[in-house]
């Protein structure tokens, strides 16, 4: 049998270690759900728009299952490395180059499943995102998401 001082110690400690594994983990600038639902909206990234300084980290936490991160063709900076992540899991990136990103869910790209991340306030591939061609939900969305970048 267990003594309650043993117990003790060992969710003190159990306490700490989670703690400082959340602790390292989740060391972003900027956290973003990737959810299957958020008020009325379904297959959403809880923040559409992230702003962020030159050098800074964005977390995608895989809240529910079935979603990723995809950078989308010609709608990052010039320099940038494709980038697409695992389903079902958390991703970080960390932004090193500055300009507009944008992004989508694979599976979802059409379902309004969008986000942006504007790094060091640089807007200089403005009309690059603007050509970007979504299709469905997305592309009615993401007009007045790029305005407002
Ligand atoms: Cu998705």
């Amino acid at each position: 049998m267990m003594n309650i001082a043993k117990k003790i110690v060992i969710l003190v400690t159990t306490f700490f270690s989670m703690n400082f594994l959340t602790s390292t983990s989740f060391a972003a600038d900027a956290t973003v759900e990737m959810l299957n639902k958020q008020g009325k909206e379904s297959m959403v990234f809880s923040q559409k728009i992230v702003k962020i300084n030159i050098g800074d980290k964005v977390f995608w936490k895989a809240t529910n299952k079935g979603h990723n991160v995809e950078f989308i063709k010609g709608g990052v900076p010039e320099g940038v490395e494709k980038f697409k992540s695992k389903f079902n899991k958390d991703v970080e990136y960390k932004f090193d180059i500055p300009g507009i990103y944008a992004y989508w869910c694979t599976p979802h790209k059409s379902m309004g499943m969008i986000g942006f991340v504007v790094v060091g306030e640089d807007k200089s591939n403005l009309e690059a995102i603007k050509a970007i061609r979504f299709s469905g939900k997305s592309k009615k969305l993401a007009p007045d998401l790029i305005n407002s970048l």
